[in-house]
């Protein structure tokens, strides 16, 4: 069992939250002054999604704010692309800043929103930084020749939805995109995969946590998988794991608002070379587990299978 699930999963719920919600998953986590913040989505009585915040000491009981973090923008140029909502917080901490992706949703579709905060008290956006028609962009913490890098997902009628990568040099504009890794026929991630928390760099590589969809009779199940990227040259994907390494068996995994997900938008490496990893648990509650590095970087290693 490469992830061991906390004992106390999950590790919040609705109920935990101050303002009338119906959901709370999907979360971005980073440690910040000491201190767990949760950045979570949550769905609204009406079906469309907000941003709350949760602050921890430990990384598994959190504390909910008694109002949400990020609502969709009443104003300015953002009002008309998250009308629908803002969900999938995604955080990286980046040259003395920690920059969110979200994706924002309209009638025009789902794209990605950019804010950026440096104490998680205010929040200011700062660009959409796609156009519509993508979900998953996390951002790498470091530049590469000079770039932001981030990992992104596209969405195609032609092909599977796959992972892209793409460049800026300044977060607003991004482009070299370049296609790095699809979904495997009749393999657990056929019909789609997309990038989960953002990287996490190991002496091995860039340990990249996503998650894979695979279309039954019953519905579609989301697990998670890792992949290992060069240090230097995030495009290039040393080796991806051809087993996932979590997939819904609990019972607040399996039943919810969507059954049979397991996604994650945030992972926290550890001094001790464990990482915690949250997940959303059937688009309803937010779980978290511990996984060695280690282990998973040798999950990718030992036993994979290839990018494209
Ligand atoms: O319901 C499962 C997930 O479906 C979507 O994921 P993807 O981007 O892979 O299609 C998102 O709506 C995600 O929020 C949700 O958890």
């Amino acid at each position: 069992m490469l992830v061991k699930r906390y004992e106390g999963n999950p590790i919040l719920t609705k109920d935990d939250v101050p303002y009338p919600v119906a959901t709370v998953h999907n979360a971005g986590v980073v440690k910040h002054d000491g201190k767990y913040i949760m950045i979570f989505r949550s769905h609204k009585l009406n079906g469309r999604s907000i941003l709350g915040k949760a602050v921890s000491e430990d990384g598994f009981n959190f504390k909910v704010d008694s109002e949400p973090f990020m609502t969709p923008a009443a104003d300015g140029p953002f009002k008309e692309y998250e009308e629908y909502g803002v969900e999938d917080p995604r955080i990286v901490f980046i040259e003395g800043e920690y920059l969110i992706t979200y994706s924002a949703y309209s009638g025009h579709g789902v794209r990605i929103g950019l804010a950026k905060t440096n104490d998680f008290k205010t929040v200011k956006r700062f660009s959409l930084i796609t156009e519509a028609d993508y979900r998953n962009v996390v951002i790498f913490p470091e530049k590469f020749n000079g770039l932001y890098a981030r990992l992104d997902r596209p969405h195609s009628e032609i092909s599977p939805w796959s992972v892209w990568i793409s460049y800026s040099p300044d977060l607003r504009y991004w482009g070299e995109s370049k296609l790095i890794m699809k979904p495997l026929k009749y393999h657990w991630d056929e019909m789609k995969i997309g990038p989960g928390a953002p990287p996490i760099k190991t002496s091995r590589g860039w340990l990249n946590i996503y998650h894979g969809v695979f279309p039954t009779m019953d519905g579609c199940v989301y697990r998670l998988g890792v992949a290992l990227h060069d240090l230097n040259d995030p495009s290039v994907i040393l080796a991806v794991g051809d087993e996932w390494i979590l997939q819904p068996e609990e019972v607040y995994e399996i039943t919810g608002y969507v059954h049979n997900v397991v996604f994650t938008c945030g992972a926290v490496p550890e001094e001790d070379g464990s990482v915690k990893i949250y997940w959303g648990g059937a688009d309803k509650v937010m779980c978290a587990g511990t996984a060695n590095l280690e282990e998973l970087a040798d999950h990718c290693v030992y036993n994979s299978r290839k990018p494209l």
